[in-house]
């Protein structure tokens, strides 16, 4: 756990936060900023900023996670298919770094740019 992460305060239970699973490893809600219905994200409970930082088993979970999830989501926002992310690195995009995926609900159509 790290004291100054965000992520880390909703693993805790600190910060409000539309939380949808979780398990021993994983913590899995809902992100602030959604680019489109249903966009969530799936987490390590323990704090690393990084995938490659993540220990084999922990990595294992999260993506067991991520692949018990997304259709789950798909289904519940009627949704077509899902795109998985994971941003690593500020040059790759990541601004909360706390090790994360995201499962970003797809529309036919929907032009969303991620
Ligand atoms: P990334 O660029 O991959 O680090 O994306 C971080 C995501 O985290 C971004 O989509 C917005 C989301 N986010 C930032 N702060 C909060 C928060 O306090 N609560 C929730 N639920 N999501 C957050």
């Amino acid at each position: 756990m790290s004291g100054d992460c965000i992520f880390c305060e909703i693993v805790r239970g600190e910060l409000p936060s539309v939380n949808i699973y979780e398990d021993d490893k994983v913590v899995a809600f809902l992100d602030i900023y959604p680019i489109n219905p249903g966009h969530t994200l799936v987490v390590p409970k323990r704090h690393a900023e990084q995938l490659d930082q993540l220990t084999d088993e922990e990595a294992a979970a999260l993506i067991n996670a991520v692949k018990k999830l997304a259709p789950r989501i798909v289904k519940a926002v009627k949704a077509h298919g899902y795109n998985v992310v994971a941003n690593n690195g500020k040059a790759a995009g990541q601004i909360i770094f706390h090790v994360h995926f995201h499962i970003v609900p797809r529309f036919e159509g929907d032009n969303c740019k991620f």
